[in-house]
């Protein structure tokens, strides 16, 4: 899982220009950002001790940027959080998680209970 992120992090290839495509990487973009790669590296302190996940989240009804960064704002407080990346262009949220601290399911319920409809997109 370490091994994972940080090949994603040396493999800058992002077509950003190219439409259909960089839908379709759209995952993958978010998760070779600066901010993100850099969120879940700080975050491993414990590295043999924690279980690194990572799940996408759908997430229904963000109107602006700001929403997206009231929902990162709050994971960022939430238990079990590493790193997240919320995007209200793409309506989802991508989360690394400690799956020894918490789960996909109690960070859907954080985002739920901010207002917003969440659900599991796909499994790490
Ligand atoms: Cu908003």
């Amino acid at each position: 899982m370490i091994g994972e992120i940080t090949e994603d992090r040396v493999n800058p290839r992002i077509p950003l220009s190219i439409g259909v495509a960089a839908i379709l990487l759209c995952v993958l973009f978010l998760a070779g950002t600066d901010t993100f790669a850099g969120g879940t590296l700080s975050g491993f302190g414990v590295k043999s001790a924690s279980q690194t996940e990572r799940v996408v989240i759908g997430v229904e009804g963000m109107y602006c940027d700001s929403c997206a960064a009231g929902i990162k704002a709050m994971l960022k407080r939430t238990p079990g959080v590493i790193a997240s990346e919320v995007s209200y262009q793409k309506k989802e949220a991508i989360v690394d998680y400690d799956s020894q601290k918490t789960t996909q399911e109690k960070i859907v319920e954080a985002v739920n209970n901010l207002g917003y409809k969440a659900s599991v997109k796909n499994k790490s």
